[in-house]
This record gives C-alpha cells, structure tokens and sequence, in this order.
C-alpha cells in the first residue's frame, strides 16, 4: 500500500493505492477518507490515450508537429533564451506544480536569467487575497484551518461554491452543522451550496464590498467590535470610523439587492455568533475590486477580533492543490521567493544562498502583461493560458507574435498547444513525486505508484535541464526532488515566521506538515493588523441594451478546468452537462427561450455556443456558463484588479440570441 494525495483541489485528500485501486485514506486529517469524483479518477487520467508522450516542435504553428529528441528541444529553447534580452523571456507557471517544480523553475529565472518575468495561474486565482492579506495581515498567511469550522459557530461562505469546488471540505460543512455550526451563503446563485446553507443571501455580483461595509458600519454604529482587541492589535481604526459616519447605507443595501429584511435576518445570526469563519474564493478574487473586496472581508475580522482564535478568521479557500506551495516559493511575480520582495535586503539574501549576482530589482510581468509585452520566448508549464485567460481573441493575437512559444504538458488537446512551437510531455501525478501546499498550510507528499512513461519527465527535471543547459550546471545538479525540497526548506530560513525547515520530507507522506502554527499575531512590523477603507466603485463593466446580461463563470462538480485530464472517454458520466447557461425563467420568457435551446452568447469582445438551462437559482438579468466550456473566455472582460492584476471573471456584458434550427 502508497499513501499519496490528490492532485486536484486546494483541499489536498489523502488517498491509498493499493494494487490498482485507489481510496480514500481513512487516516489522513484532512479527508478521513473521503474523496470526490476527481480525486478517485486521479489513476484513470494516467492511462489516457490522450497523454502527450514525445517531445515535439515545428517551425510555424500552421504545421504539424513533429516528434524530436529531448536534447534537440532543450538545446533549441536554450540558444532562444540565449540570444533574447532578459525582459523578454517569460515564464508562466500553474498553481498546479508541486513545489519542487516551482522551486527549481523561480530558482532558474529570478536567481539566474535575471528576470523576475516569472507568474503563475495563480494570478487569475489568489493574487486578490494575497495582496489582501499582506496590506491587513503583514503576509500572505492563512491564519485558519479547516478543521476550525468544528470550533466555530457561523461560517460565511461568500463567493464560493464548496459544494462542486471543494467537495470533500463541503462534506465536512454539513457534518459540522449537525453539531451545531450554523452557514450563510452569500452568492448571486442559488448554488448547491447555497441549498445545503441556513441563509443564502443572493447579493447582486460585485456588491460585496457594500455588503461587507454594511457589517462593519452595524459593528461601528452600535460599538459591538471589540473595542479591546481593536485598541492594542488594529491600526487606522479612528481613520475607519471617520470614514463610515458618511457611507450611504440606503444605496449600499440597495446595490447588493438585498432587502432590509434578509440583511436583519444575516445580522442577528452573526451578532449573536460567537466564533465566526468567513471564507471565500472566486467570487470575491476574480473582480475589478478583488483586493477591495478581501479588504473590505478582512476589516469585519479586525474589528471583531475573530482572528487567531480557534473557531475564528478569514480563510481564503485556495483553489488548485499547490498555488499555496507556490506562493511560498515566490512564483509570483511580484514577489522574489519565500515571501521576500524585491528590496535590497531581500535581494541580498537571496542571491548569497543561490550565490548568484544576477537578480533583478525590478518586479516582473504577471500573466497578462506577458503576452502585451512582444516577448521573445514565453515557457509554459502545467497550465492551459489559451483557455483561461480573459479576451481569447486578444490573447490568441497576442501570443502568435511571439517567436517562440514552449509547452510543458502532460496530456494532449489543450488550447494552448495550438500557439506552441515546442511541446515538452511531463510525467503527470502517479508518475513522479514530490510535495505540496494545501489551502490551510499542510505540507503534503504526492508519490510515485507507477513507473514515468518512457520520453515523459517531471517537470522539475524539465527546468533543469534546460539550466543545464544554459550553463547553471553547478546550481542546478540535484539527483531527485527530496535534495530539491531540502534546499527550498534551507531557504526558508531567510524569513522569519515560516518554520517549513521542521519538515521531514521522507515522512510527509504518511504524517503531513502543518507549517505556520504557532503563528497567533499580525505579521505586519508592528503586528497591527491594518483597517483599510474601500467602497464600491463600480469599476466592472457595465451592461447596455445591446449587452443587457451579467455572466457569471465557474465549476461543476466532476470536470477540472479546461477538462484534459476529467473530461475522458472513461470518466464521462459526468452528474452535470458540460456546457450549460443558467437564466431565469423571466429572463427566458423574454427571449422567448425554452429548456435545451441553443444559443449564441455575445460580448463585445466575441461569442460562444450553449444551451438554455431555466432556473429560478440565479437573479434575473445574470447569467453563469461553467468554465468547462472550453470557450468561455472569447467572452470575458480583460479589465484587471488594478492592485492584483487579477481579472474580472465574473463580471461580463453579453447578450443572448436564439439559434434557429434548420
Ligand atoms: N470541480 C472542480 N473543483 C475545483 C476546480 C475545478 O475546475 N473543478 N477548480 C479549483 C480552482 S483552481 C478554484 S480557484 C476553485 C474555485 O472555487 P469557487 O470559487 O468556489 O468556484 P466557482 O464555481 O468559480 O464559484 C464562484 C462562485 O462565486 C459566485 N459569484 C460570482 N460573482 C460573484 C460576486 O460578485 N459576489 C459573490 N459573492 N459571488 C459571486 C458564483 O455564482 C459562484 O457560485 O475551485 C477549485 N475546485
Ligand atoms: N472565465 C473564467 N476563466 C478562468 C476562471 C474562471 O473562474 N472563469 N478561473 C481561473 C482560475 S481560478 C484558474 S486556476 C485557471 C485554471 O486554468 P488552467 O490552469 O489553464 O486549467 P487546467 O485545465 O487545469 O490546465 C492545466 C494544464 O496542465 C496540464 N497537466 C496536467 N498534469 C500535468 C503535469 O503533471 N505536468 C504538466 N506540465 N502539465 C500537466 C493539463 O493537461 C492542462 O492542460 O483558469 C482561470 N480562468
Ligand atoms: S475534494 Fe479536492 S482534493 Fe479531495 S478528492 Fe476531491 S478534488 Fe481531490
Ligand atoms: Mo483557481
């Protein structure tokens, strides 16, 4: 028998392997083994025929691809990177990475390219709630754990369905309202989440900052924050106060389009709370005012003191298994590495432990940007760009102007390889080993349980070679990903409250690591936390008559994202459809739409094909499509968090016509 874990959601189950069967491991603290649909599929998407098994490259991407040596590849993407300035080389990593893969890729082009042009997914994921909780917390740090909602006596779920997205985290949400635990949900949809929830509040998307501010106006008003804990741990509070003596409460209240009533409802249920967790995902990060919104979420907790207390804090629910390995990494590009910025101290130590003279002060490009800035080489690995980020067409525009574009995959079909030069086939999960970070700080092993298809490697030794390469032989000869992770823990070091150096790397796959424990205080230099005051500006795009509808994006429950390793022959029975669009039935009258019509959604930027799905689940005049249409993004709006650079997902005009059939 392995014990390994999922290579799916931020959640991070443990799961056995035994003589080709794989379950749920009923030792492990976070699942007790359960697992959801993805996590016990993880073996079936090894033995796809859809695998991506040689390395293969063309001239031009209106040729074919044809197979060629591991040796000619590398040494083709070296002499590019060779012979491009710094700034034009780019990186674009995933939050699906293990953290050795991370390490050794942030390792080659911050310490030894000279660029910071470094990003990850994560940025149209967390980079919101990262930038959130350095401005309140002081760092990036997740000052709760799951298991807390057993110690706690209200969640607030706010722009987060657990129930399709975090499955097995959900799970233990309604077990722990069975003792007692009492849960708002606070969605524009009326989500499974939301069924299973004691309060939904079906907010208009991209009010919550009113929402928020309408608890913290309640909490100041009737002076029941914690005026102790606010006087010898919060910052700005007078600033705060000040501030809110003048907020409009009437036009807050009606911008979220809730009534007095249901707000009343929410307010004695919390008021009345004594431990509360609010938890949140892409439904507040993936906004124009994604920092706001934490900010504005993060304030209620500073106020209440509902922090760094059992059963209390804000916990930002983490979507891919490792974007928090990452972000301790540093493969953001807005920060160097573990959790060290760009200031000359931090350089300092760096380059002394990487004993190298050649990083760069200057923040790199995030995911975006790279594609604006005529780049010479951009590398990929471990993520679909193409299919995720906002404005498709633009982003196709953009990435055919790029001479060379290298992709790192372990399966065929994704839309990015349509734009690639160079595709690179990497051993998936259950062919190579190494760790990652789950959404509450546990350090957890992926193992290896069968052997690495014969021309595929793990994407760690992918980088490696190609800083072989270029000459990096000595900072770049490690034998396997245990010396990797050790030097990452030694790292570790150079910042003061990640204690990830107490790990055992040998033993993590039985005994997993929970790092950051004894951490009970703000992180800031003073360890304040900091109020921030922030108010809706309606920075989203608005709908006109042409485009009169609101999209909503998100999951389901069985498929992962862009659907290469869960949308397969073998896992098809799939418990939704693929593609649908949810509108309410007023909506569809008016158009005239029946259940299972084709339509054509339209934004200004592009369109797609889908199927009327009529529910009284969502508000009227919104409409949500899942992201396993693989063309959801033709639609999106690329307007950008002007502090995270994340995008707006949720939050696009369009318009809806029928198709006529023939
Ligand atoms: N099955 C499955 N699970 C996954 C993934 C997957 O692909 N498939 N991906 C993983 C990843 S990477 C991530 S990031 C997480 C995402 O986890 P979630 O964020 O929980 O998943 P989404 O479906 O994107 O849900 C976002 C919710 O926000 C709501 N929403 C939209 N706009 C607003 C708004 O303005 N305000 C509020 N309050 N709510 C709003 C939407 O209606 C939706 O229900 O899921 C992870 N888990
Ligand atoms: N409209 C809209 N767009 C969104 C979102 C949204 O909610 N709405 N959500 C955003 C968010 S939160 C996220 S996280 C992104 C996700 O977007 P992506 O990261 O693009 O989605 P995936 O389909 O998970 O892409 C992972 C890729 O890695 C490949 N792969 C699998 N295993 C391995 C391996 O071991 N090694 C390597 N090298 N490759 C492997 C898979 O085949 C796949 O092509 O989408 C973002 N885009
Ligand atoms: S809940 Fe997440 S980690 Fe657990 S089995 Fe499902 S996808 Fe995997
Ligand atoms: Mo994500």
């Amino acid at each position: 028998m392995i014990r390994s874990v999922c290579g799916y959601c931020g959640v991070g189950c443990g799961l056995e392997y035994n003589e080709n069967e794989l379950i749920g491991d009923i030792t492990y603290p976070t699942n007790k083994g359960k697992v959801c649909s993805k996590g016990v599929s993880e073996l079936i998407s090894i033995q796809t025929s859809t695998r991506l098994l040689r390395p293969q490259m063309r001239d031009t991407i209106q040729e074919g691809y044809k197979v060629c040596s591991w040796e000619e590849s590398i040494n083709k993407i070296a002499a590019a990177i060779k012979k491009a300035p710094k700034e034009k080389i780019g990186f674009y990593l995933s939050g699906q990475m293990l953290t050795e893969d991370y390490y050794i890729a942030n390792k080659l082009v911050k310490g030894f390219l000279g660029t910071n042009n470094v990003d990850t997914n994560s940025r149209t994921c967390m980079a919101s709630a990262v930038v959130a909780y350095k401005k309140a917390l002081g760092a990036d740090f997740v000052p709760v754990r799951m298991e807390d909602i057993f110690k706690s006596d209200l969640l607030i779920l706010a722009g987060a369905n657990t129930a399709e997205a975090h499955v097995v985290f959900h799970n233990q949400i309604k077990k722990a309202k069975k003792e007692g635990l009492k849960v708002v949900v606070v969605d524009p949809r009326s989500t499974e989440t939301a069924y299973d929830a004691d309060l939904h509040l079906p907010i208009r998307a991209g009010s919550d900052i009113d929402f928020f501010n309408l608890i913290t106006k309640r909490l100041i008003d009737e002076a029941c924050y914690d005026k102790t804990f606010v006087a010898q741990h919060v910052n700005n509070f007078e600033l705060l106060q000040n501030k809110f003596k003048r907020v409009p409460v009437t036009k807050m209240l009606k911008r979220t389009g809730l009534s007095q009533k249901q707000f009343d409802a929410f307010w004695e249920l919390y008021q009345n709370s004594e431990n509360i967790i609010t938890a949140w995902t892409m439904g507040l990060n993936q906004s124009s005012q994604g920092v706001d919104k934490n900010l504005a979420l993060l304030n209620t907790h500073l106020l209440t003191g509902k922090i760094f207390k059992p059963g209390n804090g804000p916990l930002s629910l983490t979507g891919q298994p490792n974007a928090m390995g990452g972000r301790e990494v540093g493969g953001l590009s807005t920060m160097l590495a573990v959790h060290l910025g760009f200031d000359e101290e931090s350089i300092r130590k760096v380059s002394h432990f990487w004993k190298t003279k050649n990083i760069s002060n200057q923040a790199g490009l995030t995911a975006t940007q790279m594609l604006e800035a005529n780049l010479d080489v951009l590398v990929i690995c471990h993520t679909d760009p193409v299919y995720h980020l906002p404005n498709r067409n633009k982003v196709e525009t953009l990435i055919q102007n790029i001479p060379l574009v290298v992709e790192i995959n372990a399966y065929e079909g994704s839309e990015t390889a349509k734009f690639a030069h160079i595709q690179l086939p990497a051993a998936p999960w259950g062919e190579k080993e190494g760790t990652q970070t789950n959404m509450d700080r546990t350090i957890t092993k992926q193992e290896k349980l069968t052997r690495t298809s014969i021309d595929c490697k793990p994407d760690w030794e992918v980088f490696q070679l190609l800083a072989q390469a270029l000459g990096h032989e000595k900072a770049f000869g490690f034998k396997n990903t245990k010396e990797i992770f050790e030097e990452y823990q030694a790292m570790t070091k150079l910042n003061g409250y990640m204690d990830i150096a107490k790990a055992e790397y040998d033993t993590l796959g039985v005994a997993p690591f929970v790092w950051g424990e004894k951490i009970k205080h703000f992180l800031t230099p003073d360890q304040k936390g900091n109020l921030f005051f922030v108010e809706n500006k309606l920075l989203s795009e608005r709908t006109t008559l042409e485009y009169p509808f609101i999209l909503l994006t998100g999951r389901t429950r069985d498929q992962w994202h862009s659907g290469t390793k869960t949308n397969l022959p073998s896992t098809l029975l799939k418990y939704k459809a693929l593609n649908f669009c949810e509108m309410h039935p007023t909506d569809a009258k008016t158009l005239g739409l029946k259940q299972g019509d084709s339509i054509t959604v339209r934004s200004k930027r592009g369109e797609l094909v889908s199927t009327v799905e009529i529910t009284k689940g969502i508000k009227e005049k919104t409409i949500f499509i899942p992201i396993s249409n693989r063309d959801i993004n033709y639609l999106t709006s690329d307007i950008l968090d002007r502090e995270s650079l994340q995008p707006d997902y949720n939050h696009s005009a369009v318009m809806i016509e029928k198709i006529e059939q023939a």
